[in-house]
């Protein structure tokens, strides 16, 4: 199977079913386009956007807003494509049921999960800031995993849905790099898949913490995964 839908005005670019070779580190990806699906993780109002929860904590948001083009360049053109994109928001129930009380205490912040934040409940389903940012908004089609934790797989039907399209390799990019990008690859390493991470396309408020997430992903040989630009990916692609 190709794709889930192509739901972009624009026609599907050509893309043959074998092997496209993309460079990245610790070495070259082998991309199979037959079974390769773009997951974009958490990029939501409140992490991203001025005024939001995350800059409301004293976070740069810059840090995370200079993913937001690479990202939209990544997305149009895996749309053109026709290949599978996956996107997440991390949150909770309104009702917190799914909330462990060990997460709505950590960080010992006067606001919390579940409390009144700039954008509304801070990461509740339903409310404006738990929402994806308008940039990278989600087409009609387009699966949205809701997950309560930082992994992607835990919690949510991510798994069976790639199981369902006969996805093995996750092209990974989002917020943040070194928290639910990180805690997604090493979930779905274990389950199997091979993950290609985009630098350009993930984003910390800590540039530090971002550069040591993508050295974990590609050292000892690739121990999660792949590293790589939305540059190189979409020549690869383009080739
Ligand atoms: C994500 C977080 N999305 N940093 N969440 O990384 O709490």
């Amino acid at each position: 199977m190709r794709a889930i839908h192509q739901t972009s005005s624009e026609p599907a670019a050509k893309l043959g079913k074998g092997p496209v070779r993309i460079e990245a580190e610790p070495y070259e990806f082998v991309l199979l386009p037959q079974h390769c699906a773009l997951v974009i993780i958490d990029m939501q109002r409140d992490f991203l956007e001025p005024g939001g929860f995350g800059e409301m904590l004293g976070n740069d948001v810059s840090q995370l807003r200079r993913t937001i083009e690479p990202n939209k360049r990544l997305l149009a053109a895996w749309r053109r494509y026709g290949l599978p994109v996956f996107h997440t928001r991390e949150g909770h129930r309104p009702d917190l049921f799914d909330l462990p009380p060990a997460k709505k205490i950590r960080g010992r912040s006067k606001t919390t999960i579940g409390d009144k934040g700039p954008m509304g409940r801070i990461l509740v389903r339903g409310e404006a800031g738990h929402d994806i940012i308008p940039e990278l908004y989600p087409e009609p089609g387009e699966p949205v995993v809701d997950k309560p934790g930082k992994g992607a797989f835990y919690a949510t039907d991510l798994q069976e849905m790639l199981k369902h399209r006969d996805v093995k390799q996750l092209v990974v990019t989002g917020v943040t790099t070194e928290v639910c990008v990180n805690t997604t690859v090493r979930e779905a390493n274990d389950r199997g898949y091979e993950c290609l991470v985009l630098s350009d396309c993930c984003g910390s408020y800590f540039p530090e913490f971002h550069e040591m997430a993508l050295k974990m992903v590609k050292a000892q040989g690739g121990i999660f995964g792949w590293v790589t630009s939305s540059e190189k990916l979409l020549e690869g692609l383009a080739g």
